[in-house]
């Protein structure tokens, strides 16, 4: 239809955005990493979210060329930060087709080989769900982006169906704590068992763990206070463009 057509002719254009958000040391609460988030700019030139243009790039096949692009963009920011001496880490989030149905590994290590950027820095996030779905494909693909040296985060944590124990067969470095059990803590007595047995196993299989949607103080309290490393959402800064999010968090590092 329509959308999906301004979709593919736009691929490769400044139509395609990368939104910024902070992800920041639960101790020092200083900035440790970068999610890029995708934003579309459509005919009318207003931005339209992740959650309406993913499902008709993924249904469409399109999500293998606009993801191409959109990694390769990812490294590019990436190897400038770091040229400007910035340490911290840079997440892009990869769909179920990119990830199952596409050259994933030849896409990320071209990216590397063309930007020069270094793939320790480079997270990629995906869904428990998309793991599920084809674990025996998704288990392939990661252990050739492990191979990569670039690191694996496990988004959404807790809404799918697997478990901690299962996916430690998998090359796994990170796990993101689904903002659904954040959500009311300290409050609700279930979210607070869920989230400690969460850290607790995953600190166990050596993996990072990261707090997603943190927007009170009361909750970064009580996440810092079971041992999570990190902490990405609104009370730390949102998703923004990168103009804006240079200027408000890369003084000279
Ligand atoms: O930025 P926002 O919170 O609106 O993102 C909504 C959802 O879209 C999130 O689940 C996020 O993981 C997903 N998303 C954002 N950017 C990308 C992207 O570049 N690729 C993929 N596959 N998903 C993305
Ligand atoms: O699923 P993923 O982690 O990729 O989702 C990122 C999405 O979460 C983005 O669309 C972003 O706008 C949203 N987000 C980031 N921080 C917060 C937060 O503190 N609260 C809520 N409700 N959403 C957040
Ligand atoms: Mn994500
Ligand atoms: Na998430």
């Amino acid at each position: 239809i329509q959308l999906e057509s301004e979709l593919r002719k736009s691929i490769g254009t400044q139509r395609y955005q990368l939104y910024y958000q902070p992800k920041v040391n639960a101790i020092t609460h200083d900035i440790c990493g970068v999610e890029a988030l995708l934003r579309w700019e459509d005919e009318d030139g207003q931005i339209q979210s992740p959650l309406d243009i993913i499902p008709i790039l993924e249904h469409s096949g399109l999500i293998i060329e606009a993801g191409e692009y959109l990694i390769q963009q990812a490294c590019r920011q990436l190897k400038k930060w770091q040229q400007e001496n910035y340490q911290f880490h840079f997440a892009l989030n990869i769909s179920a087709r990119q990830l199952l149905n596409s050259n994933i590994v030849e896409t990320v290590s071209k990216a590397i080989v063309d930007t020069g950027c270094d793939p320790q820095c480079l997270e990629l996030e995906i869904t428990e769900s998309v793991i599920m779905a084809d674990v025996k494909t998704a288990l392939n693909k990661l252990m050739g982006l492990e191979a990569l040296g670039v690191k694996i985060a496990i988004d959404d944590f807790g809404t799918g169906y697997s478990s901690l124990a299962y996916l430690s067969r998998f090359p796994v470095h990170i796990l993101k704590v689904d903002r659904e059990f954040v959500k009311d803590l300290p409050k609700n007595k279930d979210n607070i068992t869920i989230t400690r047995s969460i850290v607790e196993l995953a600190h166990n299989l050596n993996m990072v763990v990261v707090a997603e949607g943190v927007e009170t103080e009361a909750q970064e309290q009580f996440l810092a206070s079971i041992g999570v490393e990190e902490f990405q959402g609104f009370y730390f800064g949102a998703p923004m463009p990168l103009e804006e999010f240079e200027q408000q968090y890369l003084t000279a590092p």
